[in-house]
């Protein structure tokens, strides 16, 4: 192996965006302690798992036959399916294999430390009981379950933070088009009904607000409504417009939609402007689709974990479990591998921050005095620009091997890398600053 070097240069960009404490969130009226006491879980947790579950599993991508383009979940839009021909299939719904617990463990095997499900996708369907409409599990569906009840008592003795995924667009209401001011009442009590009646929520993430009709002061307003219930829940900017900080620019006392932005299918490649999440589909769909295989494979997704949190960023992972209920095999055997690697590396993840340096094959994260290297690569000697003074250097997966031998010439810190590569895709370096 050609022990070649590698130098990568400190901080290039990154300091100059460092996330200023707190000033771009929520309802003005919160102060920045008050909101970085609240966001502090949801900071250290870094990793999370996105469930798309609904009736659009049955259909699984196929309509009369047919495979549809694009993610499953919106077969009744691809396929320009009626209501009255979507609705059945509802009564074929019967998950009979679905086991809460073994969801959340399955999210706690992976090292994930939060769950944001479908409470009800752009179809309209509840995977709850809901009061407000029979288009839901209770009432047309043989399995006669919520879901959303089962799964919420599940997480915590899993230590994972149950949240929800909830759509303002609802192709099922027709209020949505005939009467937007009854739609907004509808949608409002059927998240008091989430609200008050499956426990604390981690995490809201709203969707579909590209709808004409949302606007931002409806966003505002719904904020106001949710908070009314659950004042600590972290909420996405897609309760509003989905604008970013840095689309508006920020104006100290003006509403910014939600706590954090959410960057879909691409992770940033330089440090946003406030908190973000990236959510990433495992394959090309959110829903469960059954002639879709393209899954990524376990290293590029530990991967794009690291690219997230080396920029101060969340890793919204997705599955789409089938009509049976079982998260698919492709899915389940990647997570417990990257959780096997979040046990060894986890310390370089959770609670976190971006790093000083980054480079081709490079990221960093940081948390109080220890620096993480995280190397997609396994070079001889890795030479890194790194404004500090070490005191220590060592593979954090195997700190029994011993400290490594470095030499720091000004800013110019030299590791000496074991031959053995500790990690098949991303070897972490750790370095205590003095
Ligand atoms: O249309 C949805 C899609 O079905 C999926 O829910 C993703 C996940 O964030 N969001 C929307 C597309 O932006």
């Amino acid at each position: 192996m050609n022990r070649r070097h590698f130098l990568v240069s400190a901080g290039a960009g990154l300091s100059a965006l460092a996330l200023p404490a707190g000033s771009f969130a929520r309802l003005p009226e919160e102060t920045d302690a008050a909101f970085n006491a609240r966001m502090a879980w949801w900071r250290e947790a870094r990793f999370g798992m996105f469930i798309h579950w609904g009736v659009y599993a049955v259909a699984a991508g196929r309509w009369r036959g047919l495979t549809l383009p694009g993610p499953s979940e919106w077969i009744m839009s691809t396929a320009r399916i009626p209501v009255a021909d979507y609705e059945p299939l509802a009564s074929r719904f019967n998950p009979v294999k679905f086991d809460a617990a073994a969801f959340a463990e399955l999210a706690r095997d992976a090292g994930m430390k939060y769950m944001v499900i479908t409470s009800k996708h752009h179809d309209g369907f509840a995977m709850f009981d809901s009061k407000l409409t029979d288009w839901d599990i209770m009432d047309r569906t043989p399995f006669k379950r919520d879901v959303i009840k089962e799964l919420s008592a599940a997480c915590p003795d899993a230590g994972v933070k149950f949240g929800i995924y909830h759509s303002i667009l609802d192709w099922h209401n027709p209020d949505q088009k005939k009467n937007f001011p009854r739609y907004v009442e509808y949608l409002k009590g059927q998240l008091k009904e989430l609200l008050t009646g499956y426990g604390e929520f981690g995490s809201i993430f709203f969707d579909g607000e590209w709808i004409p009709r949302w606007t931002t002061a409806l966003g505002e307003d719904l904020e106001r409504y949710v908070r009314s219930f659950q004042p600590n829940v972290t909420i996405n900017n897609r309760i509003g417009k989905r604008a970013t900080v840095d689309q508006g620019g920020y104006t100290p006392g003006k509403y910014i939609e939600g706590d954090y932005d959410t960057p879909e299918n691409v992770i940033p490649k330089k440090l946003p402007p406030r908190d973000w999440e990236t959510c990433m589909t495992f394959n090309d769909s959110w829903g469960f689709k059954q002639d879709d295989h393209n899954w990524k494979d376990t290293g590029t997704l530990i991967k794009m974990l690291v690219d997230c949190v080396s920029l101060s960023g969340n890793f919204l992972l997705n599955v789409g479990p089938t009509a049976e209920g079982i998260i698919p095999e492709e899915s389940a055997t990647r997570l417990r591998e990257m959780g096997q690697w979040l046990k060894r590396n986890g310390e370089a993840v959770y609670g976190t921050t971006f790093g000083p340096a980054r480079g081709w094959q490079l990221r960093s994260t940081r948390k109080g005095n220890k620096i993480f290297l995280h190397l997609f690569n396994w070079p001889g000697r890795l030479a890194v620009k790194l404004g500090e003074r070490v005191k220590r250097a060592y593979v954090l997966s195997d700190p029994a091997a011993g400290d490594l031998t470095f030499r720091q010439n000004g800013d110019l810190l030299t590791i000496d890398l074991p031959g053995k590569r500790p990690e098949n895709n991303v070897s972490v370096v750790a370095v205590e600053t003095a």
